[in-house]
């Protein structure tokens, strides 16, 4: 164990499982990223490549050694061309994922399972309408059919522009169609992003940052937006909904079962299956009072916020859950899940069971998903989950904390019914003052910065200055535990944003789903944009991702930017090799696209920079706004 554990993390739970793991010398993340420092300069300055077999190469950061690699290809080409595949790698998971989930949606229009229905009709046919399908006197397979395979016309297809570019505001269209950076098909701009930094070809480091934004655009107006929608559709537009979190959510006399990943088609099968009688019945058997299920990082948040299902907790809690000994299975599905839990897991009792064919894990037990026998599968791995119970060792358990409250469930559909059916009451407030402006706190956790401490800390300082803060993904559960998501939590706020969130019975952080979801708040940015009749660059907004680690963030924090918002990293990507390269993400794109990237380690420092931010917003708006050096740093 590295460090006192209570360094560690800011959060209770993690910090007695810490110290589980330190008295029972069980690794941990935490040991691991020890293990790895100090971890490579010219790597962490993106001054690496090994694109090619005349390399590997690497750049002199100091200016003695070599100032270029084998082909010739300076610092601004090694680092733009290492952050354009990042961007396409993170791009390209959220979007295989909102594939998979077009699929099922398909086999639904096909009728070729039974394990899905049609949760949100409304919704399937205002997307067949936005797709410009006709849809009178068709029944709803058909029109989930039609839907389906339309959709899969914005991955592949040669088009103009993806059909979600008709929620941006016409400004932003128009300026992504001048520069250049207009996303036409999903995998296209990914495919070109991996064509265009193969040695010898796009060796002009702006042109190959403008891709990346296109690829970027490519996740947020395609394929995470498709994945939100669909999922909607299958599964239920988000509602508020109460729900609790922590690792207290879990029960010592059920069979425990963790939902961890990413894609709701797989878990929303699990939550059927365990609801079958026959599940519980076997559940009794084994001596279980029932079967418990609760979330991990975004599947977690999926049904969290659709069902309130508990979460037991974020990314750097993945291998703590199961020293609990209370964990008798975790599924898994993909994204973000360490294969190091195979190898707690084998310290305790717990079943890892992976279901994708795309994500195996050695050691694990798998048991292949097909969305055409969903259910069928679902119940297969619940039997499993329960048998595992009877191996359970009851001295091992350890549940520390009770869980905390927490509200999930706010799409855009929710947040403008609770406004009552317009943006127009937060528009007054904002433009009264009472909130200065809103910041999406969003991402991951990252075991080098304190485990939710930049969450939550940015947070607080954000709702105690009248910035009303969305969340989703990591973030949106250290600000649950942390007790910041109920109505009560509005006592923290400032002045005007309590009186707000007051008067409509909503906590002053919203959760709006999982990092797919970051959709969500581009579709409310364009709502707002529309509604003033200018454009989301113009609006008093702001990203923030504090404790980032994973490529699907860098593609986020990409495309968040290039839609017109200004986002604060709370961990340093590696471009710091190339001073130009810095220089247009933290500075030049602001002329470009009316936004730019900060990045900013401390969240007290990253708080200030977004108070700022927004008043500088709120002046060119022509609103009361402070001025923005009046607001002091910390
Ligand atoms: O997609 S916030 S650690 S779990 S990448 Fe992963 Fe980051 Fe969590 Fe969800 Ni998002
Ligand atoms: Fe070296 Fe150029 Fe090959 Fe990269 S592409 S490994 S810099 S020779």
């Amino acid at each position: 164990m590295s460090g006192h554990y209570k360094d560690l993390s800011i959060a209770g739970d993690a910090q007695k499982m810490l110290r589980i793991a330190y008295e029972n010398n069980i690794e941990t993340v935490w040991d691991r990223l020890k293990a790895q420092e100090p971890q490579c300069g010219y790597c962490s300055l993106g001054l690496s490549c090994r694109n090619c077999a005349m390399g590997p190469c690497r750049i002199d950061p100091f200016g003695d050694g070599p100032q270029k690699g084998v082909c010739g290809a300076d610092a601004d080409v090694i680092v733009a061309r290492n952050l354009a595949r990042t961007i396409a790698a993170g791009a390209s998971a959220h979007s295989d994922h909102g594939r998979d989930i077009l699929e099922a949606l398909y086999h639904v229009g096909a009728g070729d399972t039974d394990s899905y229905t049609i949760t949100d009709e409304d919704k399937l046919k205002r997307l067949a309408g936005e797709y410009g399908l006709e849809t009178g006197g068709k029944d709803t397979q058909t029109i989930a059919r039609e839907l389906a395979w339309e959709m899969m016309e914005d991955f592949g297809t040669r088009k103009e522009e993806l059909t979600f570019l008709k929620r941006v505001p016409p400004a932003r269209r128009e300026l992504w169609k001048k520069i250049g950076v207009t996303p036409r098909g999903i995998d296209r701009e990914n495919v070109e992003t991996l064509h265009r930094t193969h040695m010898g070809v796009d060796n002009d480091y702006v042109n190959i940052l403008l891709h990346s934004l296109r690829t970027s655009l490519s996740d947020g107006w395609g394929g995470s937006m498709i994945a939100t929608e669909v999922s909607d559709v299958l599964f239920g537009t988000p509602k508020p909904v109460n729900s609790k979190a922590n690792l207290g959510v879990l029960k010592a006399d059920m069979v425990n079962i963790a939902l961890h990943g990413h894609n709701p088609i797989l878990s929303d099968v699990i939550v059927q299956a365990a609801r079958d009688t026959e599940m519980q019945k076997l559940a009794e058997k084994m001596g279980a009072k029932g079967i418990n299920l609760v979330g991990l990082c975004c599947t977690g948040n999926e049904l969290q916020m659709r069902l309130g299902l508990p979460m037991a907790g974020n990314h750097l809690i993945q291998e703590l859950v199961i020293m609990t000994g209370a964990l008798d299975a975790m599924l898994v599905d993909y994204q973000c899940i360490m294969p190091a839990i195979v190898e707690v897991a084998k310290c305790f009792h717990t079943k890892i069971i992976s279901t994708f064919d795309k994500a195996k894990f050695t050691g694990a037990t798998h048991i292949p998903f097909d969305p055409k026998r969903g259910l069928e599968i679902g119940k297969e791995i619940v039997r499993l989950s329960i048998e595992n119970f009877a191996n359970r060792i009851p001295e091992r358990i350890f549940i520390p904390d009770t869980p905390t409250e927490m509200m999930a469930g706010f799409s855009v559909e929710a947040i403008v019914g609770a406004l009552g059916g317009t943006p127009e009451p937060l528009v007054d407030a904002i433009k009264a003052g009472k909130i200065r402006g809103a910041a999406a706190v969003v991402g991951c956790n990252n075991p080098k910065i304190k485990h939710d401490y930049g969450h939550v800390t940015l947070t607080r300082r954000l709702i105690e200055n009248d910035i009303l803060v969305v969340v989703t993904g990591c973030s949106a559960v250290a600000n649950g535990k942390a007790g910041l998501m109920v109505p009560g939590a509005a006592d923290l706020a400032g002045k005007g944003l309590k009186e707000i969130c007051r008067a409509l019975g909503i906590p002053p952080v919203l959760h709006m789903g999982s990092c797919v979801d970051n959709t969500r708040i581009l579709v409310l940015a364009a709502a707002l944009a529309d509604f003033l009749g200018t454009d989301i660059d113009k609006l008093p907004l702001a990203g923030a991702a504090p404790e980032w680690y994973s490529e699907k963030a860098v593609s986020i924090g990409a495309y968040v930017v290039a839609s017109g918002i200004y986002t604060v990293l709370g961990v340093q990507p590696p471009i710091f090799g190339s001073p130009n390269v810095v220089k247009l993400l933290a500075g030049g794109l602001d002329n470009v696209v009316g936004a730019a990237f900060a990045v900013e380690p401390d969240p007290e420092a990253a708080a200030v920079l977004i108070r700022r931010h927004i008043e500088v917003k709120r002046k060119g708006l022509g609103l009361p706004a402070a001025e923005p050096e009046s607001i002091p740093m910390p």
